[in-house]
């Protein structure tokens, strides 16, 4: 239990209309009364109380105060939020009487740790709590709108009972060696272990999506000068964030913005036209681009349709090529001059061609619909799947998946079940891993609810 009574201002920096000041604690109640002059000593939980707020004495504004008695708060603990009025000095002032009258500043995320240290919530909603807060995209806020709704977490929790259920059926032909049910157990372990797996598969293979919706993808417009990058830039951003001239060379250096694209999150750069320079910035901004290139997972390159293929583009495709990447051809407003092997050749070098006129806004449809495709967002719905959002969560289900194969393999080796429940009880603590959650109480409570016969 954690006695400490914290506090600090829950509202962003800034001037609003309203502010609110949480208290969170074993004395939240108590700080709360001392800094609100309320027309009633009988606070009861979740209702709300006008009174005029002091600091050393003083009115210095009038607010609402709210109480949330432990457990039924957002950190499980006694809760007060104060709410007064949303200027900076003054809300500021209220805090600073909050401090003096007991209480002390809350560190980052406090309330939130606060709520998973007490079991309020798991560590995956904890994580997807701060990606509602940082989400810049509509995906982004449903995925993790759902996941801090527990729909992971709960996903989680199925995919651990299964997991038990295949101990306790293998501990089971541990336990009777003599009694003839050793076959019926292995085909029960045998069909669960397979809806472990095919659930763990199904996890593990929502990061794809998870990740480019969540974190995002590095992308890297590339092409020669004058192709229309900056165009396609700006028509993917939907704003004129990069210089567009018809003079070769504009732009020098990198630059980079987060775009939405169908669902993914793009951490896009514009780079400079690839081509021999002499101009000493233009070079440099080569180089970077060659190196945004390396750095980058997913590339945009846009082709000039109205005019015959260069050796530099010859040389975008082969910088393409090992990577994920995306073909724009542009300018097909106008006739294309492109020839019919080179049309050839980027269908063979890149995974989709897009046929555009970043000029006019054309292309940004089938460019959504084709990363849509690729980070697979038709195939989950994020505002009901569990989805993998982050490396951490990955990693555990990588493991987690791999030990269950493990315990497959030395159940068709025909191994000892003992050997089994190894790899299972692996399984688990990996999986648990994700939300945190301690094991070995869990597998023995798992296995004596099942066998407590006689025993
Ligand atoms: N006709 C036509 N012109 C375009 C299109 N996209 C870009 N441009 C023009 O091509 C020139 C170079 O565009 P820009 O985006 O600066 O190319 P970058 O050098 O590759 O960044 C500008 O004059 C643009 O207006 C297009 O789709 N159609
Ligand atoms: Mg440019």
């Amino acid at each position: 239990m954690i006695n400490k009574t914290v506090a600090a201002i829950s509202t962003a920096h800034g001037k609003g209309g309203v502010a609110i000041i949480r208290i969170s604690g074993d004395d939240a109640l108590e700080i709360a009364k001392k800094v609100m002059k309320l027309r009633t000593e009988n606070i009861e939980p979740r209702k709300s109380y006008y009174g005029e707020i002091l600091r050393s004495g003083d009115v210095i504004d009038d607010g609402i105060l709210t109480y949330y008695k432990a457990p039924h708060s957002f950190t499980g603990e006694d809760t007060c939020e104060i709410c007064c009025h949303g200027g900076i000095y003054v809300t500021g002032a209220v805090l600073e009487a909050v401090l003096s009258a007991g209480a002390t500043l809350a560190g980052a995320g406090e309330f939130t740790k606060r709520a998973y240290i007490n079991g309020k919530l798991t560590l995956s909603r904890a994580e997807a709590i701060g990606q509602v807060i940082d989400a810049k995209t509509d995906a982004q806020l449903r995925l993790s709108s759902s996941q801090a709704r527990g729909t992971l977490s709960r996903k989680i929790d199925t995919i651990r009972e299964s997991i038990l259920n295949c101990i306790s059926h293998a501990y089971a032909t541990i336990d009777y060696p003599d009694e003839d049910i050793t076959d019926i157990e292995i085909n029960e372990i045998n069909s669960c272990l397979d809806t472990v797996i095919y659930e763990l598969e199904k996890l593990k293979g929502s990061y794809h999506t998870g990740r480019a919706v969540c974190e995002g993808i590095k992308t890297a417009i590339v092409g020669k000068p004058n192709a229309g990058k900056s165009s396609v830039y700006n028509m993917l951003l939907g704003e004129d964030l990069a210089i567009v001239t018809d003079i070769a060379g504009t732009t020098r250096d990198v630059i980079e913005h987060t775009a939405s694209v169908g669902g993914v999150t793009l951490s896009l750069a514009d780079t400079a036209g690839i081509r021999d320079s002499i101009d000493t910035v233009e070079k440099i901004g080569i180089e970077r681009a060659r190196g945004k290139i390396e750095s980058s997972e997913l590339l945009l390159c846009v082709f000039d349709s109205s005019e015959k293929e260069t050796t530099e583009d010859e040389l975008i495709l082969e910088l393409a090529r090992g990577k994920t990447a995306i073909a724009i051809i542009n300018k097909t407003d106008k006739e294309n001059a492109l020839s019919a092997e080179f049309l050839k050749k980027i269908d063979t070098g890149c995974h989709k061609i897009i046929y555009a006129s970043a000029k006019d806004g054309v292309g940004r449809e089938e460019l959504e619909g084709a990363l849509s495709e690729m980070y697979r967002l038709g195939e989950i719905n994020l505002s009901n799947d569990a989805v993998i959002a982050n490396a951490r969560q990955f990693a555990a289900t990588e493991s987690a998946l791999e030990k269950a194969l493990e315990a497959k393999g030395a159940l068709l080796l025909g191994e000892t079940p003992d050997i089994i429940c190894f790899s299972l009880e692996a399984a688990l603590s990996e999986l648990n891993m994700i939300d945190r959650r301690e094991v070995s109480e869990e597998v023995v409570s798992a296995i004596f609810s099942r066998f407590c016969v006689g025993k």
